[in-house]
């Protein structure tokens, strides 16, 4: 299979840490791509021009991430989320709120990087943290259930290195709890110490 994404990104790191628990990682070759360049495949085989992209083994350009994670779990035997009751909403929905974290950090880190200084709108950057603070806040919470190694929880890993990362929130300050989670989240997926954004 083809995975279409940079090492920075996100959701394709949400991709390749499933695929590197589920096993899957050996059947799977990662080649960068490039959203800003018009010239890049990434628009043909997904006509919105994001990333992630992976060619499942029927040749299919699956997206989003969450499709491609329920994908690579189909490949595996249905691990990473309980196929029925209030659990598998929860992670579900869990998921839904690590990556609505990251399109608003999608959204900061584009208006910082693709606008001139002069045309960032502030209200807008402000739009989107709110989204975010509140997202963790929220995540934190649900984060004090458990750390089980599911769809929710590694898009909440990679959304966290993420944030960090590009340094959009503070959420170790925000939050201190999170960083107890993440600690324990890295002992139950080795996999993840190894795709870290660079
Ligand atoms: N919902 C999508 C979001 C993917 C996404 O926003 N990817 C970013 C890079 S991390 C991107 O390609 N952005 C380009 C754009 O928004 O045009 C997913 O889960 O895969």
């Amino acid at each position: 299979m083809l995975l279409r994404a940079t090492v920075n990104s996100p959701f394709g790191r949400k991709v390749r840490v499933t695929a590197e628990y589920l096993g899957l990682s050996h059947r799977i070759e990662r080649v960068d791509a490039d959203f800003r360049d018009p010239d890049d495949a990434l628009r043909r085989d997904n006509p919105l021009g994001k990333m992630p992209v992976l060619f499942s083994e029927e040749g299919i350009p699956l997206y989003d991430s969450r499709v491609i994670v329920d994908y690579l779990d189909s490949l595996a035997g249905w691990t990473l989320c309980p196929a029925t009751g209030e659990a598998r909403w929860r992670v579900l929905q869990t998921q839904a709120l690590a990556d609505g974290i990251m399109d608003a950090g999608v959204s900061m880190v584009m208006e910082n990087v693709l606008r001139p200084e002069q045309m960032r709108f502030a209200d807008w950057l402000d739009f989107q943290r709110g989204k975010m603070e509140r997202g963790i806040d929220t995540i934190a919470a649900l984060a004090e259930r458990s750390c089980t190694v599911d769809h929710g929880s590694i898009a909440t890993a990679c959304m966290l290195e993420w944030a960090e990362f590009r340094q959009l929130i503070d959420w170790r300050s925000r939050q201190p709890a999170l960083a107890d989670w993440l600690d324990q989240f890295n002992q139950l997926v080795p996999a993840f110490k190894n795709s870290a954004p660079q």
